[in-house]
């Protein structure tokens, strides 16, 4: 009987090599799918190394809503890519990521939001993904519980509408990936801290590790919250502000919301997951930190606008808050690739409030980059050089809610 509930390992952990052809530093989303593709491309000998539990960084915190209406083509190319990877990622893992395509809203409060909604609208239709701006007619009938009326101080005046879009089970897609990664022959240490990355002639030689120096040409910066501070470890400075973003989570609910719903205005965003609890979140705090600590001011304010958009949820219980840590870049894009001047070194990093959603695109074209020595297209616009090149990637208008 008990064998009928015995769950199986993930994954399992080998010895700790000193030499490996690849570190990637940081076992969330990101690191691990760089880990699980490479390997399916035959380089196997490969570790993935984790201060602290897998998935225990932005993989965990985040509110793991999925959607490619960004605002460059050159975002909605790659946010896209990603969707169709999340489409197909239950049957790569062979492991149930439960990504409910339910459609994604973000809504328009002021004028000037309705413009920005017409142009993200036309970016995504000529870049091939479904988006269109809807009205007050529409947006009550997709979200009947939504208070469309004139009542609140900021009432709805459109919405850009993404069919796609949609959220997903982040323990389940870092889980799935690592269990994968694992079977093909990837390595995966969590409790090993990088504190030094050790060069020579400008090349990546090894790390030292908290369980010792492991040699390695080719090391990946695939961290969040904590990417700069590893960046410096080679002596890159990294053009990041570092900022807490915090979310809570309500009592189950019955079902009555299959939409994601984003309020830039507000700085909030809701969904309700396949257990009926209602995952809330906010704008990233207004200052650089590095803390966790969750605070009252922003549980009453987000609940505040959270009841402007759903009076309906006045009483309802909230069950825990938590925080994760976001690295923003200047133009609110990802930097991703090979750093000039340090040999070996691979950047996934700056990934804001979005790196959740991006994960296995990510994975998959980093991979490529260093199977292949050469950077694929679709990650070109994304380089650190893009910041003394002059060609920033703005995302600001797309990236929901951290501002
Ligand atoms: O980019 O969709 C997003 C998002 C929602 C919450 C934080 N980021």
């Amino acid at each position: 009987m008990w064998q009928l509930f015995r769950r199986e390992r993930m994954w399992t952990s080998e010895p700790l090599k000193g030499r490996y052809d690849i570190v990637i530093i940081g076992a969330g989303v990101h690191g691990l799918a760089t880990a699980y593709y490479l390997g399916k491309l035959g380089v196997r000998d490969v570790a993935v190394l984790e201060k602290s539990y897998i998935g225990s960084g932005a993989s965990g915190r985040n509110t793991a809503i999925i959607r490619s209406n960004y605002r460059t083509p050159e975002g909605v190319v790659f946010f896209d890519e990603s969707v169709r990877l999340y489409e197909a990622l239950s049957a790569e893992l062979g492991y149930n990521v439960l990504f409910s395509q339910q459609g994604h809203l973000t809504l328009a409060h002021t004028d000037s939001a309705v413009n920005g909604l017409r142009v993200r609208a036309e970016v995504n239709q000529l870049m091939g993904v479904e988006s269109r701006v809807i009205w007050p007619p529409e947006i009550k009938r997709l979200v009947p519980a939504m208070d469309i009326s004139s009542r609140p101080r900021y009432p709805i005046l459109a919405a850009l509408y993404h069919p796609p879009g949609g959220i997903v089970r982040h323990d389940a897609v870092g889980g799935g990936e690592a269990r994968e990664a694992a079977r093909i022959g990837i390595a995966i240490h969590p409790f090993t801290e990088v504190i030094v990355i050790g060069t020579s002639n400008g090349q990546v030689t090894s790390v030292q590790s908290t369980r010792g120096e492991i040699r390695a040409g080719t090391v990946v910066n695939a961290t969040a919250g904590f990417c700069s501070t590893v960046a410096r470890l080679v002596g890159l400075r990294l053009p990041i502000v570092t900022h807490p973003l915090q979310a809570f989570v309500t009592e189950p609910l019955i079902p009555f919301l299959d939409k994601v719903i984003v309020s830039a205005t507000l700085h909030s965003y809701v969904s309700q997951t396949d257990r009926g609890e209602l995952v809330i979140g906010g704008e990233i705090d207004p200052y650089g930190s590095y803390s966790l600590a969750s605070t009252l001011p922003c549980l009453e304010v987000l609940a505040a606008h959270t009841l402007e958009l759903f009076p309906c949820l006045s009483g309802v219980k909230v069950l825990r808050q938590w925080t994760g840590l976001c690295d923003m870049t200047p133009d609110y894009s990802p930097i991703m690739g090979e750093v000039p001047g340090v040999k070996g070194l691979i950047l996934d990093v700056g990934w804001g409030t979005y790196g959740f959603k991006a994960g296995p695109v990510a994975g998959t074209r980093i991979a490529e980059l260093i199977a292949s020595g050469k950077t694929p297209d679709v990650l070109k616009p994304f380089s650190i050089t893009r910041f003394w090149e002059d060609r920033l990637v703005g995302e600001k208008a797309a990236a929901a809610v951290s501002h």
